[in-house]
Protein backbone atom coordinates (compact mmCIF):
# COMPACT_ATOMS: atom_id res chain seq x y z
CA UNK A 1 0.00 0.00 0.00
CA UNK A 2 1.20 3.46 -0.80
CA UNK A 3 4.16 1.96 -2.62
CA UNK A 4 3.32 3.08 -6.14
CA UNK A 5 5.96 2.22 -8.71
CA UNK A 6 7.04 5.38 -10.46
CA UNK A 7 9.10 5.58 -13.60
CA UNK A 8 12.30 7.59 -13.63
CA UNK A 9 11.71 11.06 -15.05
CA UNK A 10 13.83 12.00 -18.09
CA UNK A 11 16.56 14.51 -17.21
CA UNK A 12 16.25 17.67 -19.31
CA UNK A 13 19.00 20.30 -19.58
CA UNK A 14 18.51 23.94 -20.52
CA UNK A 15 21.55 26.03 -21.47
CA UNK A 16 20.19 29.57 -21.39
CA UNK A 17 20.09 32.98 -19.75
CA UNK A 18 18.64 33.83 -16.34
CA UNK A 19 15.76 36.31 -16.17
CA UNK A 20 15.40 37.24 -12.47
CA UNK A 21 11.76 38.23 -12.98
CA UNK A 22 10.99 34.66 -14.02
CA UNK A 23 9.18 35.27 -17.31
CA UNK A 24 11.82 34.03 -19.75
CA UNK A 25 15.07 32.07 -19.77
CA UNK A 26 15.85 29.16 -17.48
CA UNK A 27 12.94 29.75 -15.07
CA UNK A 28 10.45 29.49 -17.95
CA UNK A 29 12.29 26.41 -19.24
CA UNK A 30 12.27 24.70 -15.85
CA UNK A 31 8.54 25.27 -15.49
CA UNK A 32 7.93 23.69 -18.91
CA UNK A 33 10.19 20.72 -18.08
CA UNK A 34 8.28 20.11 -14.85
CA UNK A 35 4.89 20.45 -16.55
CA UNK A 36 5.88 17.61 -18.90
CA UNK A 37 7.28 15.38 -16.15
CA UNK A 38 10.99 15.94 -16.81
CA UNK A 39 13.63 16.49 -14.14
CA UNK A 40 14.99 20.02 -14.78
CA UNK A 41 18.68 20.93 -14.86
CA UNK A 42 20.18 24.22 -16.08
CA UNK A 43 23.48 25.79 -17.11
CA UNK A 44 23.25 29.60 -17.06
CA UNK A 45 24.96 31.47 -19.91
CA UNK A 46 24.22 35.00 -18.73
CA UNK A 47 22.72 36.72 -15.70
CA UNK A 48 20.36 39.29 -17.17
CA UNK A 49 18.94 42.23 -15.27
CA UNK A 50 15.37 42.54 -16.46
CA UNK A 51 11.72 42.49 -15.57
CA UNK A 52 8.44 42.65 -17.46
CA UNK A 53 9.25 46.22 -18.61
CA UNK A 54 12.63 45.64 -20.26
CA UNK A 55 16.25 44.47 -20.11
CA UNK A 56 18.57 46.77 -18.12
CA UNK A 57 21.84 44.89 -18.53
CA UNK A 58 23.58 41.56 -18.12
CA UNK A 59 26.67 39.80 -16.80
CA UNK A 60 27.64 37.12 -19.29
CA UNK A 61 29.18 33.84 -18.17
CA UNK A 62 32.48 32.70 -19.69
CA UNK A 63 33.03 29.54 -21.72
CA UNK A 64 34.77 28.09 -18.63
CA UNK A 65 31.86 28.70 -16.23
CA UNK A 66 29.31 27.37 -18.73
CA UNK A 67 31.51 24.30 -19.23
CA UNK A 68 31.87 23.77 -15.46
CA UNK A 69 28.09 23.90 -14.99
CA UNK A 70 27.48 21.48 -17.86
CA UNK A 71 30.16 19.05 -16.64
CA UNK A 72 28.62 18.99 -13.16
CA UNK A 73 25.36 17.87 -14.72
CA UNK A 74 26.54 15.47 -17.41
CA UNK A 75 29.10 13.69 -15.23
CA UNK A 76 26.27 12.86 -12.82
CA UNK A 77 23.13 12.36 -14.90
CA UNK A 78 22.17 10.74 -18.15
CA UNK A 79 20.69 13.75 -19.93
CA UNK A 80 17.78 12.77 -22.20
CA UNK A 81 17.03 16.16 -23.67
CA UNK A 82 18.77 19.50 -24.28
CA UNK A 83 17.51 22.97 -25.10
CA UNK A 84 19.61 26.07 -25.79
CA UNK A 85 18.43 29.66 -25.42
CA UNK A 86 20.41 32.90 -24.99
CA UNK A 87 24.07 32.30 -25.94
CA UNK A 88 25.90 35.60 -25.49
CA UNK A 89 29.16 35.19 -27.41
CA UNK A 90 31.18 33.04 -29.78
CA UNK A 91 33.31 31.43 -27.05
CA UNK A 92 30.23 30.17 -25.16
CA UNK A 93 28.68 28.79 -28.37
CA UNK A 94 31.92 27.00 -29.32
CA UNK A 95 32.27 25.45 -25.85
CA UNK A 96 28.68 24.18 -25.87
CA UNK A 97 29.20 22.63 -29.32
CA UNK A 98 32.39 20.95 -28.13
CA UNK A 99 30.64 19.42 -25.09
CA UNK A 100 27.54 18.38 -27.04
CA UNK A 101 29.83 16.35 -29.33
CA UNK A 102 32.28 15.08 -26.72
CA UNK A 103 29.63 13.93 -24.23
CA UNK A 104 27.42 12.65 -27.03
CA UNK A 105 24.46 14.61 -25.68
CA UNK A 106 21.05 14.46 -27.39
CA UNK A 107 20.66 16.86 -30.34
CA UNK A 108 19.37 20.10 -28.80
CA UNK A 109 16.30 22.16 -29.49
CA UNK A 110 18.01 25.43 -30.45
CA UNK A 111 16.06 28.61 -29.76
CA UNK A 112 18.12 31.26 -31.59
CA UNK A 113 17.62 34.09 -29.11
CA UNK A 114 19.04 37.21 -30.74
CA UNK A 115 17.15 40.19 -29.30
CA UNK A 116 14.66 40.71 -26.48
CA UNK A 117 11.11 41.77 -27.34
CA UNK A 118 11.98 45.15 -25.86
CA UNK A 119 14.85 45.55 -28.37
CA UNK A 120 18.03 44.69 -26.42
CA UNK A 121 20.62 42.55 -28.23
CA UNK A 122 21.13 39.38 -26.20
CA UNK A 123 24.08 38.07 -28.26
CA UNK A 124 26.97 39.76 -30.00
CA UNK A 125 27.58 39.62 -33.77
CA UNK A 126 30.27 36.94 -33.55
CA UNK A 127 27.92 34.68 -31.57
CA UNK A 128 25.35 34.84 -34.34
CA UNK A 129 27.85 33.47 -36.88
CA UNK A 130 28.94 30.70 -34.48
CA UNK A 131 25.32 29.86 -33.71
CA UNK A 132 24.51 29.44 -37.39
CA UNK A 133 27.66 27.67 -38.53
CA UNK A 134 28.49 25.55 -35.47
CA UNK A 135 25.28 24.93 -33.51
CA UNK A 136 22.59 24.74 -36.23
CA UNK A 137 24.18 21.59 -37.75
CA UNK A 138 24.03 19.86 -34.33
CA UNK A 139 20.40 20.82 -33.62
CA UNK A 140 17.40 18.47 -33.62
CA UNK A 141 15.31 21.53 -34.49
CA UNK A 142 15.92 25.30 -34.64
CA UNK A 143 12.96 27.42 -33.48
CA UNK A 144 13.21 31.07 -34.61
CA UNK A 145 10.34 33.51 -34.34
CA UNK A 146 9.69 35.83 -37.30
CA UNK A 147 12.13 38.63 -36.30
CA UNK A 148 14.85 36.03 -35.63
CA UNK A 149 14.19 34.24 -38.94
CA UNK A 150 14.39 37.65 -40.70
CA UNK A 151 17.73 38.42 -39.09
CA UNK A 152 19.15 34.98 -39.86
CA UNK A 153 18.04 34.95 -43.52
CA UNK A 154 17.80 38.66 -44.44
CA UNK A 155 14.28 37.98 -45.79
CA UNK A 156 11.25 40.15 -44.97
CA UNK A 157 8.62 37.71 -43.70
CA UNK A 158 5.05 38.90 -44.10
CA UNK A 159 3.17 35.70 -44.92
CA UNK A 160 3.17 31.90 -44.79
CA UNK A 161 4.97 31.57 -48.13
CA UNK A 162 7.85 33.71 -46.85
CA UNK A 163 7.94 31.59 -43.67
CA UNK A 164 8.34 28.46 -45.86
CA UNK A 165 11.14 30.15 -47.84
CA UNK A 166 12.94 31.21 -44.65
CA UNK A 167 12.63 27.70 -43.19
CA UNK A 168 14.15 26.29 -46.37
CA UNK A 169 17.06 28.77 -46.25
CA UNK A 170 17.79 28.02 -42.59
CA UNK A 171 17.75 24.31 -43.33
CA UNK A 172 20.34 24.92 -46.06
CA UNK A 173 22.55 26.44 -43.33
CA UNK A 174 22.81 22.90 -41.89
CA UNK A 175 19.80 22.53 -39.57
CA UNK A 176 18.03 19.16 -39.76
CA UNK A 177 14.67 20.75 -38.96
CA UNK A 178 13.41 24.33 -38.61
CA UNK A 179 10.22 25.50 -36.90
CA UNK A 180 9.34 29.12 -37.69
CA UNK A 181 6.95 30.50 -35.10
CA UNK A 182 4.39 32.80 -36.69
CA UNK A 183 3.18 34.56 -33.56
CA UNK A 184 4.72 37.84 -34.76
CA UNK A 185 3.11 37.64 -38.22
CA UNK A 186 0.82 40.63 -38.89
CA UNK A 187 -2.66 39.17 -38.46
CA UNK A 188 -4.11 40.59 -41.66
CA UNK A 189 -1.39 39.06 -43.89
CA UNK A 190 -1.54 35.43 -42.86
CA UNK A 191 -0.46 34.31 -46.35
CA UNK A 192 -1.93 31.99 -48.94
CA UNK A 193 -4.34 29.45 -47.49
CA UNK A 194 -4.22 30.89 -44.01
CA UNK A 195 -7.17 32.04 -41.98
CA UNK A 196 -6.94 35.33 -40.19
CA UNK A 197 -7.93 33.94 -36.81
CA UNK A 198 -5.12 31.39 -36.74
CA UNK A 199 -1.57 31.52 -35.51
CA UNK A 200 0.64 29.63 -37.96
CA UNK A 201 3.93 27.85 -37.35
CA UNK A 202 5.85 26.25 -40.23
CA UNK A 203 8.05 23.16 -39.79
CA UNK A 204 10.55 22.06 -42.42
CA UNK A 205 11.97 18.69 -41.41
CA UNK A 206 14.45 17.39 -43.96
CA UNK A 207 12.48 19.13 -46.72
CA UNK A 208 9.03 17.98 -45.53
CA UNK A 209 6.76 20.93 -44.70
CA UNK A 210 4.11 20.80 -41.95
CA UNK A 211 1.96 23.82 -41.11
CA UNK A 212 0.64 23.97 -37.54
CA UNK A 213 -2.44 26.09 -37.03
CA UNK A 214 -3.30 27.24 -33.55
CA UNK A 215 -5.80 29.58 -32.07
CA UNK A 216 -4.81 33.24 -32.56
CA UNK A 217 -4.84 35.04 -29.25
CA UNK A 218 -5.17 38.80 -29.48
CA UNK A 219 -2.18 40.73 -28.14
CA UNK A 220 -0.04 37.64 -27.66
CA UNK A 221 2.96 39.79 -26.64
CA UNK A 222 3.61 37.68 -23.61
CA UNK A 223 7.05 37.50 -22.05
CA UNK A 224 8.63 34.04 -22.26
CA UNK A 225 6.31 32.24 -24.65
CA UNK A 226 9.19 31.44 -27.06
CA UNK A 227 11.37 29.96 -24.32
CA UNK A 228 8.44 27.96 -23.00
CA UNK A 229 7.58 26.50 -26.42
CA UNK A 230 11.13 25.33 -27.18
CA UNK A 231 11.55 23.89 -23.68
CA UNK A 232 8.23 22.05 -23.99
CA UNK A 233 9.34 20.60 -27.34
CA UNK A 234 12.62 19.46 -25.72
CA UNK A 235 10.71 17.87 -22.84
CA UNK A 236 8.46 15.90 -25.20
CA UNK A 237 11.47 14.75 -27.25
CA UNK A 238 13.11 13.65 -23.99
CA UNK A 239 10.08 11.50 -23.27
CA UNK A 240 10.62 9.75 -26.59
CA UNK A 241 8.00 11.49 -28.72
CA UNK A 242 8.59 12.22 -32.42
CA UNK A 243 9.32 15.81 -33.44
CA UNK A 244 5.94 16.59 -35.02
CA UNK A 245 4.01 15.18 -32.07
CA UNK A 246 6.29 17.06 -29.67
CA UNK A 247 5.58 20.35 -31.45
CA UNK A 248 1.82 19.69 -31.41
CA UNK A 249 1.84 18.97 -27.66
CA UNK A 250 4.08 21.96 -26.93
CA UNK A 251 1.88 24.30 -28.97
CA UNK A 252 -1.27 23.24 -27.10
CA UNK A 253 0.55 23.79 -23.84
CA UNK A 254 1.78 27.28 -24.77
CA UNK A 255 -1.54 28.35 -26.32
CA UNK A 256 -3.32 27.49 -23.07
CA UNK A 257 -0.70 29.37 -21.07
CA UNK A 258 -0.92 32.47 -23.27
CA UNK A 259 -4.69 32.60 -23.05
CA UNK A 260 -4.41 32.63 -19.25
CA UNK A 261 -1.46 35.09 -19.07
CA UNK A 262 -1.67 37.73 -16.38
CA UNK A 263 -0.15 41.11 -15.59
CA UNK A 264 1.93 40.62 -12.47
CA UNK A 265 4.34 43.48 -13.15
CA UNK A 266 4.17 46.83 -14.90
CA UNK A 267 5.02 45.58 -18.41
CA UNK A 268 4.36 42.45 -20.50
CA UNK A 269 2.01 39.78 -19.24
CA UNK A 270 3.50 36.55 -17.88
CA UNK A 271 2.51 32.90 -18.02
CA UNK A 272 0.86 31.95 -14.74
CA UNK A 273 -1.36 29.01 -15.62
CA UNK A 274 -0.63 25.85 -13.65
CA UNK A 275 1.02 27.75 -10.80
O1 LIG B 1 12.57 35.39 -25.03
C1 LIG B 1 13.88 35.54 -25.34
C2 LIG B 1 14.76 35.51 -24.13
C3 LIG B 1 15.41 34.36 -23.80
N1 LIG B 1 16.23 34.27 -22.73
C4 LIG B 1 16.43 35.32 -21.93
C5 LIG B 1 15.80 36.51 -22.21
C6 LIG B 1 14.92 36.62 -23.32
C7 LIG B 1 14.24 37.86 -23.61
O2 LIG B 1 14.33 38.85 -22.93
O3 LIG B 1 16.03 37.54 -21.41
C8 LIG B 1 17.34 35.19 -20.77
Amino acid sequence: MGNTVRGTPPVALTIAGFDPSGGAGVIADIRAFLAFGCFPTAAITSLTFQNTSGVFGFSHQSAETVRAQMLAIIEDFKVESVKTGMLPNREVVAEICRLLRKANLPSPVVDPVIRSTSGTDLMDGSAREALIHQLFPLARVVTPNIPEAEQITGLKILDQDAMCEAAQQIRKMGARAVLIKGGHLPKATGGSGSRQDQAIDVLNEEGRITVFRGQWIADAQVHGSGCTLSAAIAACLGKGMELEESIREAKHFVTDLISGAQSLGHGARVLTEGI
